[in-house]
This record gives C-alpha cells, sequence and structure tokens, in this order.
C-alpha cells in the first residue's frame, strides 16, 4: 500500500491556529487521503535529533524537525523570505542576497532530505511543498529515494529577466528539473519557468516532449495545477458561524452600515498599503459613503523578524489611524484594522457578513480568500468581489470586478460600483464564480496532482476509503467501489487550525 509523504517548511499542527493557504489545502489533501507530514516544529536546538517528532491525529502523522538555531535566521528570514519571496513576486527592490543565506537554505534542505529519508518506505508517494523547498529532491535521490517525488510552487514563478537578479538562478531551474512532476498554480507561472529552460548562460541541456522534459536522464513533467478551496464546507461554515457570537456582535456593531472586508496576511505582496490608499480615495471621491460603509481588515502577523514586514506594519497603522482620524466620527471609525487570527469557520462567518471582498494583492500565486469569500457567500443575496488581475485566482474568477491594485481611482470606482450593484447583477456574477469554486475545489486540486505524479487516480472518498488503510493513497481505483465518504470525515485537526 502506498504512502502520501507531504512536505513544507511549516506544518499545522493539530490544535495550533495559524493562517496560510499552504497549510491549508496539504492539510485537506492530508485529511482526505491519509499519510505523513513532515515539516519544522518552529523550535530550534543546537543539536536536532536524529529522528523527527511524530505526533499521529487520526489518519495524519506529523513528524516535526527542529532547526539548527545557527541556520534558521539565514535560511527561512534570509534565502527564503528575504531573497526567494520578494523575487518571485517580482518584487525587486526588496530582493536581498548573501551567500551564506544560500549556504544555510541547502543545509537545512540536506537536514530536512536526511531526516525525511529515515521515515520513508521504498513505495511512498513524496509530495514537496513551496519554495523553501525546492533543491529537496535533488539531496533525497542523493540518499537513494528512488520513488516519485513531486513539487508544488504555491506562489509565481517569475520570467527569466527576473530570476537572473539571482547569482544562483540555474541551480533553482536545474533542483526543479529533479522532481518527476513540478507543478505550477497558473499557465503564466508555468510558462515563466520554461523561458527559463533558455538561460543563455548556463542552458539546462533538456529535451522536450509537450509538458515532458528529459534533463539529465531523468524525466521531469510540467502541470498547472490551480488550488482551491473546500467550497462546500466552507459554505456550510459560513452559514452556521452566522450564528456566532463573535459575527453577530459583528453585525449589530454594523448598525446597518455596509461592510467592506479584506483579509490577508499581512505581507507587502498583498497590496494593502495601496488598498488603504485607495479606500481614503473612495472616501474622499465619493463623499456619501462616509459614515455609511465600514471596512474591516483582518492582517494577521507574519514573519516579523524580516525587515520589510516591520517597515509595512508600521505604515499600515499610520494610515489607519490617519483614515479615521481624518474622517471618523464620535460614532463611526471607517477602518477596523486588526492583525489576530480566527478560526477558520468564524472567518468563513465574517467573509459572508460582507457585502464586498477587497481582494487586491500586487502579486498573489492563486489567493484562497478570494475563493473562500465566493464560497462563503449567501447565493441568493451573494456580496462582490473586487479582485486584482495579478492574483493566480483573476484567471478563474471572471465574474470579479477586476481592478489594477496600484490604481486608486479604479478601486474607488469598483467600490462604488459593487455597493450600488443590483442584485440580478450580483447573482449573475456569483454564479459563474461558485461555479469556477467547486469545479476546481481543494480536491480537485490534490487529485489531479497525485494522479498526474503517481499515475493513478486518487479518489479520496468512497474508493479510497475502501482501499486505503490508516495511511495509504489506493492502489487502483478499478473495482473498487463504496459509499460515499463524508466530507471532512476523519478531521482530526480542530478550528483555527489552519
Ligand atoms: P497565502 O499567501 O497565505 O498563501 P492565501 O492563499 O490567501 O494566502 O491563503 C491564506 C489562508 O489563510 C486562507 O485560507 C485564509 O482563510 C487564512 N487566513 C487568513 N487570515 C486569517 C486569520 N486572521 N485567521 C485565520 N485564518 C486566516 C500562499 C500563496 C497564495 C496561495 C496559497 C495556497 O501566497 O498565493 O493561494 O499559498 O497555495
Amino acid at each position: 500500500m502506498k504512502r502520501l509523504v507531504c512536505v513544507s517548511n511549516r506544518i499545522s499542527l493539530p490544535r495550533r491556529s495559524a493562517a496560510g493557504g499552504l497549510a491549508v489545502g496539504v492539510l485537506a489533501a492530508l485529511q482526505r487521503i491519509g499519510g505523513v507530514w513532515l515539516g519544522w516544529s518552529g523550535e530550534t536546538s543546537d543539536e536536532p535529533r536524529a529522528e523527527p517528532e511524530v505526533t499521529v491525529r487520526d489518519n495524519v502523522r506529523y513528524a516535526t524537525i527542529d532547526l539548527r538555531s545557527a541556520e534558521l535566521d539565514r535560511y527561512y528570514n534570509g534565502f527564503c523570505n528575504s531573497t526567494l519571496w520578494p523575487l518571485f513576486h517580482y518584487a525587486t527592490g526588496r530582493f536581498r542576497y548573501e551567500y551564506e543565506d544560500y549556504e544555510a537554505y541547502q543545509a537545512v534542505n540536506a537536514q530536512f532530505a536526511r531526516q525525511l529519508a529515515g521515515l520513508l518506505r521504498p513505495d511512498d508517494v513524496v509530495w514537496v511543498h513551496d519554495y523553501q523547498l525546492i533543491p529537496l529532491a535533488r539531496y533525497l535521490r542523493r540518499l537513494s529515494f528512488d520513488g516519485p517525488i513531486g513539487f508544488f510552487l504555491h506562489i509565481p514563478f517569475p520570467p527569466l529577466q527576473v530570476l537572473r537578479v539571482l547569482p544562483s538562478h540555474a541551480e533553482i531551474v536545474r533542483d526543479l528539473c529533479q522532481y518527476d512532476l513540478t507543478g505550477f498554480q497558473t499557465e503564466d507561472d508555468l510558462h515563466a519557468f520554461e523561458s527559463c529552460l533558455e538561460l543563455p548562460a548556463h542552458a539546462i541541456a533538456h529535451v522536450r516532449n509537450g509538458s515532458q522534459l528529459e534533463v539529465d536522464g531523468r524525466t521531469v513533467r510540467l502541470g498547472v495545477y490551480p488550488i482551491g478551496v473546500e467550497a462546500d464546507e466552507v459554505a456550510s461554515e459560513a452559514t452556521e458561524a452566522m450564528g456566532e457570537e463573535t459575527v453577530q456582535r459583528l453585525i449589530a456593531s454594523l448598525l446597518g452600515r455596509k461592510l467592506i472586508i479584506g483579509v490577508d496576511r499581512l505581507d507587502y505582496t498583498k497590496g494593502l498599503t495601496e488598498r488603504f490608499g485607495a479606500f481614503e480615495h473612495f472616501l474622499t471621491t465619493f463623499p456619501d459613503n462616509q459614515g455609511k460603509v465600514t471596512f474591516l481588515q483582518i492582517a494577521p502577523l507574519s514573519r516579523s523578524d524580516v525587515l520589510a514586514y516591520g517597515e509595512i506594519r508600521l505604515a499600515l497603522e499610520q494610515v489607519a489611524g490617519r483614515l479615521n482620524g481624518r474622517f471618523g466620527e464620535a460614532d463611526w471609525t471607517p477602518v477596523r484594522y486588526i492583525n489576530r487570527n480566527f478560526s477558520h469557520a468564524t472567518l468563513m462567518g465574517l467573509l459572508r457578513a460582507s457585502q464586498v471582498a477587497l481582494v487586491t494583492p500586487v502579486r498573489d500565486g492563486m489567493n484562497l480568500v478570494a475563493k473562500e469569500f465566493v464560497a462563503a457567500q449567501d447565493p441568493e443575496d451573494p456580496g462582490v468581489l473586487i479582485l486584482s488581475p495579478l492574483a493566480g485566482a483573476a484567471r478563474e474568477l471572471t465574474g470579479a470586478l477586476l481592478v489594477n491594485p496600484y490604481d486608486k481611482r479604479g478601486i474607488a470606482l469598483a467600490l462604488q460600483t459593487a455597493l450600488h450593484m443590483p442584485l440580478g447583477e450580483r447573482r449573475r456574477r456569483h454564479e459563474q464564480m461558485l461555479g469556477a469554486v467547486r469545479r476546481h475545489d481543494i480536491h480537485h486540486w490534490y487529485r489531479e496532482f497525485l494522479r498526474d505524479l503517481t499515475g493513478e487516480r486518487i479518489l479520496g472518498d468512497s474508493a479510497a476509503a475502501a482501499t486505503k488503510s490508516v495511511d495509504g493513497l489506493p492502489q487502483r481505483e478499478s473495482g473498487r467501489s463504496g459509499g460515499r465518504r463524508e466530507v471532512g470525515a476523519g478531521r482530526g485537526v480542530q478550528d483555527g487550525s489552519r
């Protein structure tokens, strides 16, 4: 029986609350299919134990490793979040590079590979997630693991002229060719990656056969797998959460005013300072809205040790304060700006209670909040999504009002349009988007990826339940059948663990 083994930098441990799209996706796959999830514990140690610490919850084994304190800062704050993150989001102005950070990145990837190798069985299927672990397959192959290894990039992939800013860009491209399957969020990302195969200085010797490449005697497949959400579960969470005290108190506090919502990790790629500026422009250009709308921005802090994140936090506190000082009344605060996490269910309720969502990243791999907003709406009286075309989600959510995140006037106009949009148009737009969100939901995402990686169809419901043991992928779909497995059955992780 094959097992699915997912690897990511951080994992979403049971009963911990965290905001982050990767964790939502991996957790959904593992909870449905079962398997192992290896990642950093969040702790450091001078001499990490050779074996990961394993916690078993329902059908998921959570295996965590400590990182060396000496390497963590250079690996995580350095190469991951000051080098690769800005570069992959085309933010070359924020790009920092230190060779020692790159060395730490390699050392941590080698450590991940060693600890993973200790856990693996020969017929396991390994699925590596995101930019923190690009070299992992190379190290794992050196340790003689011969099974299928897939990689999914949750963030955008930049075009060659941007990637070349990185001195070790050719190694990054070569390492992404060490997998059996490398997946991207959108066609644009895939094409950007393909453009990098033609690197003039260190051309990667490859033979192309459709979406397959032959590199160094290995075959690597490339594909596009837009990540989605658990559409049905979001809808039921949102409906139920409307009765929760937090959501009811929010609604009561609005005194009938319309609610505009934004939900983003506090990150410069999410376009938050630009968004606050656009809201200020909106209140100035359309003054009738003063006193009549409230903008709720939920922005949990992330990567606080990276300088750029401290800077954006300060900038947002200033602009929120200025806005409230300038427009606020004794009984009305235009912007409610909060940095805390909520349980996923409560968050879905807050999305449902909102008439408009502002999702205006300056660059985003996909953006799950946009899809969650759509799935959380009441289809009879849906809210309006204002979406940046620079988010991967814009490819599918064509019923959104698309606005350039830097265009204050455009966002102000879109807000005015959204707040006054007739019900018929809201329904039409929502229907298109809900169709897309349901078609490409989270189960579709991991099934398609795992099917392409293993050559087998991962059913994840009746047949999967019938064919898998505690933590296994189904061997074959043929000849298996059984009752439909309940959505979310076997969930071991409590509310708030995302
Ligand atoms: P993120 O940049 O983290 O994800 P996103 O896709 O929007 O962005 O996912 C955020 C997730 O965290 C959502 O599920 C949201 O509900 C949740 N969340 C946000 N704020 C929260 C809060 N205060 N409390 C609780 N939960 C909160 C990265 C990439 C994206 C890509 C995803 C998935 O940057 O482009 O869409 O991975 O691949």
